[in-house]
C-alpha cells in the first residue's frame, strides 16, 4: 500500500467507516495526488438501489412526525461530530478530491456552517397568516416535510454538498438518499459514517441517510423512481439536461446547481491589488475546479496591461504540487479527463487567435495531473470562452465602454455567479441592479468564487434555477399547504358567490 492509501485506510477507520477494500469491490477509488488506488468499494445493484430507497420512504413516514426542533437535535449532533472530525474528513477531500489542505478543512467548516444554520432553521420553518376576505374565517399556510430527497453530488465539493442539501432536509422531516459522485466515493462513506453515529444518538429511524454507492445507472434508478420527491443534483449543465427530463417526465420536482461561466469585469477605478488578489483566488483556487471559479476577466482598455502584468506576476510564483504540503496553492486535476480538457481548450483558446499570457503546460508528475494555471489574452468571446472547462484557465477580455462590458457578462449561456471590481458607485449598483449581472450571485470587489452559506446559491440560464443553502432555500425541501379555517356558523363563499 501506498503512504496515501495506508493514510485514508486510518482516517477512514476513525471515522468508523470501515475497510476501503471491500470483498469483490467493482469501483476502484483513486487519489488524483498521485494516481495510486486508495479503495475498492462494491455497487449496489438495482435491486439493493430500490430497498434503500424504499427504507428511506419509510424512514421518512415515521421523521416527519418528529417535532422540527427535535429533528434539529440530529443536525445538531452531526455539527458536532464535524467539528471533532474535522482534520480527518478534510484531509479526506484533500487526498480525493486534491484539494490543498486549508481548502479541504474549509469544506468541512462549510459543512459545519450549514448545520448551525439548519438548527435554528428548525425552529424557524414557518408559513404566513394571510388576510382572508370571509368573516370568521383564519387563512394560513404550512411548510410540510416533502418525503424522500435525492441528491447527487460531484467531486469538486464532495461532502459540502451533501450537507447543504441534508442538514436542511433533514431539519425539514426528510428522508436524504444520496449519489456522490464515483470519483469521491470514500470521501462520501467517511461522511455516511458520521451521519450514521450522529443519527444513532439522536434517534433517527433506520434508513433515513443513506448512501448509494455505483455508477450512472444507480443514479438513474433514482431519478426515474416516483418515491423520490426531489431530486437535488449538482454537477455540469450536459448532466443537469439528462436529468431534468427524467424527473420531469414523473413531474417530480429538481434543485439544480450547473456549470459557471463566471466572470469579474475590472473597471478603471478598480483597487489593482486587491483585483489581483481577488482574481488569482477565484480563478487557481481549487485548481479552477469550482462551479464559481472565475473564468472571464472583462477589463477596460486602459488598466488591462497593468492588470495583466501583476496576474502574469502572481501566476509565475505560485506553488504548484501535492495538496498535502502545507505550502502548496495548486494541487492536481482531478482526473486524465480534466487534464486533457485544459489542454484542448488551451490550443482551441490560441487557434481561435488567443495569446497565452502564461502558463497552459502541464505534467503527469508521479501519476498525478498537474498543469499551470493558464491565462490567455482573447482577441473576442469566442466559443471556447463561453464553454466552462473545469481546469485553471482564465480568459481575458477587453471593453472600452461600460455597457460593452456588460454585454459580454452576460452573453454566455451559463449564470451562476459573476463580480465587478470598480470603486464607481455607478457601475457597482448598476451590475447589481436588474440590468446588470444576470447570475444568481453578483459581487462587488471580491471574486465570483466563495461564498459563505448565509445567502442563497445557485443560478440562472443553464446553471439551472436551483437555490440552496441559506436564505428561504429551505422551502424547497418541503410542500406547501394553504389552509382556510371557518370558525363561524355562516358559510360566506369567495369572490360573492351565491350558492344557497
Ligand atoms: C461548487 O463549486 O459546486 O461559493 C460550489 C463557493 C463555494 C461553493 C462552490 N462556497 O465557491
Amino acid at each position: 500500500m501506498t503512504d496515501i492509501a495506508t493514510r485514508t485506510k486510518d482516517i477512514l477507520g476513525r471515522l468508523g467507516a470501515g475497510d476501503p477494500f471491500v470483498a469483490d469491490g467493482d469501483l476502484i477509488c483513486r487519489s488524483p495526488i498521485d494516481g495510486s488506488e486508495i479503495g475498492r468499494l462494491k455497487s449496489h445493484t438495482p435491486d439493493e438501489t430500490s430497498d434503500i430507497i424504499g427504507r428511506a420512504q419509510s424512514a421518512f413516514e415515521q421523521w416527519r412526525t418528529v417535532p422540527a426542533p427535535v429533528r434539529g437535535q440530529f443536525v445538531r449532533e452531526l455539527g458536532e461530530l464535524l467539528r471533532e472530525h474535522k482534520e480527518d474528513l478534510g484531509a479526506l477531500v484533500s487526498i480525493e478530491a486534491g484539494k490543498i489542505v486549508s481548502e479541504g478543512l474549509g469544506e468541512v467548516q462549510e459543512m459545519i456552517d450549514i448545520c448551525d444554520l439548519a438548527v435554528g432553521l428548525s425552529r424557524q420553518l414557518h408559513g404566513l397568516t394571510i388576510a382572508t376576505e370571509r368573516p370568521g374565517h383564519r387563512m394560513m399556510e404550512q411548510w410540510h416535510p416533502l418525503g424522500v430527497i435525492g441528491v447527487i453530488s460531484a467531486f469538486n465539493f464532495p461532502v459540502a454538498v451533501w450537507s447543504w442539501n441534508a442538514a436542511l432536509a433533514f431539519v425539514c422531516g426528510d428522508a436524504v438518499v444520496w449519489k456522490p459522485s464515483e470519483k469521491t466515493l470514500l470521501t462520501a462513506v467517511g461522511c455516511q459514517a458520521l451521519a450514521a453515529e450522529a443519527g444513532r444518538r439522536a434517534g433517527v429511524p433506520d434508513g433515513l441517510s443513506a448512501l448509494l454507492i455505483g455508477d450512472r445507472t444507480v443514479g438513474e434508478l433514482m431519478v426515474d423512481d416516483r418515491r423520490v420527491a426531489l431530486v437535488s443534483a449538482t454537477g455540469s449543465t450536459r448532466m443537469g439536461k439528462e436529468v431534468a427530463p427524467r424527473v420531469a417526465a414523473r413531474l417530480g420536482r429538481t434543485l439544480l446547481e450547473l456549470g459557471g461561466n463566471n466572470a469579474a469585469i475590472v473597471a478603471p477605478s478598480a483597487d489593482l491589488d486587491l483585483a489581483v488578489r481577488g482574481i488569482v483566488f477565484s480563478a487557481v483556487g481549487t485548481a479552477g475546479q469550482r462551479c464559481t471559479s472565475l473564468r472571464r476577466i472583462i477589463v477596460h482598455e486602459s488598466i488591462k496591461d497593468e492588470l495583466v502584468a501583476g496576474l502574469k506576476a502572481a501566476y509565475e510564483t505560485l506553488p504548484i504540487g501535492s495538496p498535502l504540503e502545507s505550502s502548496t496553492l495548486v494541487g492536481p486535476l482531478v482526473d486524465e479527463q480534466a487534464f486533457s480538457a485544459f489542454g484542448a481548450a488551451v490550443a482551441q483558446a490560441q487557434s481561435d487567435g488567443g495569446d497565452l499570457v502564461t502558463g497552459g503546460t502541464q505534467s503527469e508528475s508521479d501519476g498525478g495531473f498537474y498543469v499551470h494555471p493558464a491565462i490567455i489574452d482573447m482577441p473576442k468571446q469566442t466559443e471556447i470562452v463561453k464553454a466552462e472547462t473545469f481546469a485553471p484557465l482564465l480568459y481575458v477580455l477587453t471593453y472600452s465602454d461600460f455597457d460593452e462590458a456588460l454585454a459580454l457578462h452576460n452573453d454566455v449561456a451559463q449564470g451562476l455567479s459573476s463580480s465587478i471590481f470598480t470603486l464607481n458607485v455607478r457601475e457597482a449598483e448598476t451590475f447589481v441592479s436588474v440590468v446588470g449581472s444576470d447570475c444568481g450571485i453578483a459581487n462587488v470587489n471580491i471574486g465570483p468564487s466563495g461564498a459563505e452559506i448565509g445567502g442563497a446559491f445557485g443560478g440562472e440560464k443553464e446553471t439551472g434555477g436551483g437555490r440552496e443553502s441559506g436564505s428561504d432555500a429551505w422551502r424547497a425541501y418541503m410542500r406547501r399547504s394553504t389552509n382556510t379555517v371557518n370558525y363561524s356558523t355562516e358559510l360566506p363563499l369567495a369572490q360573492g358567490v351565491e350558492f344557497v
